[in-house]
């Protein structure tokens, strides 16, 4: 893919002209040791399996502020002092980055862009003017968008709900950013439209009605899935998980209830999950597991890769760094055929103590790296080690005879009490965990 230097009038980061892959004997912390766009691993090269794609809230808007502190994190784009001019250059700094950084795909929030302006006609205005912008800089740098959604938990209106909100009012709002928001992702020919619902869940019980908002949501999505259908969207809904954080509860608690809530109301032709790691975690999952869930059920739309810290109960959305973690992922990811519209979305940043603006980079660079070396080692693990076939052989018995009757549902409970006379007692196979995990590290 070509790609130009930098984009606009001003370079933002001078320091970093491009992150070439050198190999794991590289000393050079701003290159990839792994990471190598063109290798083909299997049936696909690197690039076309992970599709990933940089975040723009994270990387450009967060200013390492945290609930006891102030901004830590000093950028040159915020220096306009007109917001629409800010937006420009913020816009010119992104698309360098993303350039630099040699990644294919990007990823928005509406109020990311574009700020909030003093009427709903203002604010649409003022993101009708950023998509322009971005679709001229995605058509000069060969970008792509992964994905957009709207902010609608940041602002203060939305404090008791946005799609759930007990007030008609404020859904009226939020479906007035749901829409422009599908507007700006179409525009921009955005592969997927996510909704992350950050506010969408309640805080006490004792005020909250909470059949009538899940229902709420429910007609939410609908109307979404229909407006973007009829404005030519053909893309992948996506709805993210997350158990709580800013509620107490959040309806999309994980991967099982979202699949649930998706298929009960008629929404899983549409949408699929967006599966992020550190919201696992929170959910007292792993991030694997949530990846199964969703391929088990056909729904693996597209994955938010951070992760947490272990010592920790909240969402830190650190850089994905744990190998181990990004086998486990990969696994899933192969094995449900790979990624399809979706991709690998840093939702991910610097810490709050990490003050230079190669931080930035170098964030990145270990998160790429870390799922390339995943996607190799899961490969290997699949294609040489066996691993799925061993764990497919302890199924056998289901695959002809009265097993393969049991699953298309032709035996009964007196058929079963039969065969287990007949057959007497068993002695048990032995599951082999040890010897599985000791295979994983083998290939690690
Ligand atoms: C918040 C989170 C969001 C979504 C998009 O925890 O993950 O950034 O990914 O709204
Ligand atoms: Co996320």
């Amino acid at each position: 893919m070509s790609r130009s230097i930098f984009v606009g009038d001003r370079e933002y980061f001078p320091g970093v002209k491009s992150v070439p892959f050198e190999g794991r004997e590289s000393d050079n912390p701003l290159a990839f040791k792994f990471y190598d766009s063109d290798k083909v691993v299997g049936d696909k090269t690197m690039e076309e399996h992970l599709r990933f794609a940089v975040c723009y809230w994270h990387t450009f808007c967060a200013r390492g502020s945290d609930p006891f502190g102030g901004d830590t994190q000093v950028f040159a784009w915020d220096e306009p002092e007109q917001p629409m001019a800010a937006a420009r250059a913020k816009m010119d700094a992104a698309f360098e980055f993303f350039t630099k950084l040699g990644v294919p795909y990007y990823c928005f929030h509406d109020r990311d862009m574009a700020p909030e302006g003093a009427s709903v006609a203002e604010s649409e205005q003022n993101l009708a003017t950023m998509v322009e912008l971005a679709a001229e800089r995605q058509q000069e740098t060969g970008m792509k968008l992964l994905w957009g959604t709207a902010n609608v938990f940041s602002h203060p209106r939305y404090m008791n709900g946005a799609a759930t909100n007990p007030e008609l009012n404020v859904v009226a709002h939020a479906g007035a950013q749901i829409k422009a928001a599908l507007d700006a992702t179409v525009a921009l020919g955005g592969e997927n439209y996510v909704f992350w619902g950050g506010r969408e869940g309640y805080v006490s019980l004792f005020n909250s009605n909470t059949a009538r908002e899940q229902e709420h949501l429910a007609r939410m999505l609908q109307m979404a899935r229909d407006y973007g259908r009829s404005i030519g969207f053909s893309g992948t809904f996506l709805v993210e998980p997350k158990p709580m954080e800013p509620t107490k509860h959040q309806y999309d608690f994980d991967a099982q209830t979202v699949i649930g809530f998706l298929r009960h109301h008629g929404l899983a032709g549409d949408f699929k999950v967006n599966v992020e790691a550190n919201h696992a975690t929170l959910a007292g999952h792993s991030f694997a597991h949530e990846l199964r869930m969703c391929a088990d059920a056909g729904l693996l739309g597209s994955i938010d890769a951070n992760r947490g810290d272990p010592q920790n109960g909240w969402d830190t959305d650190q850089f994905p760094t744990d190998l181990y973690d990004a086998v486990g992922a990969m696994l899933q990811v192969l094995e449900a055929g790979g990624l399809g519209s979706g991709g690998l979305n840093f939702d991910a940043r610097t810490r709050r103590e990490s003050t230079d603006m190669e931080d930035i980079f170098l964030g990145h660079i270990g998160g790429m790296d870390t799922f390339a070396r995943g996607l190799e080692v899961a490969h290997a693990l699949i294609e040489k080690g066996g691993l799925n076939r061993s764990r497919d052989a302890r199924y056998d018995s289901f695959n002809d005879g009265q097993g393969a009757q049991f699953e298309a549902g032709e035996l009964k409970l007196e058929d079963l009490r039969d065969l287990a006379a007949a057959v007497g007692e068993i002695s048990p196979i032995s599951g082999k965990q040890e010897q599985v995990e000791n295979l994983i590290n083998q290939y690690i």
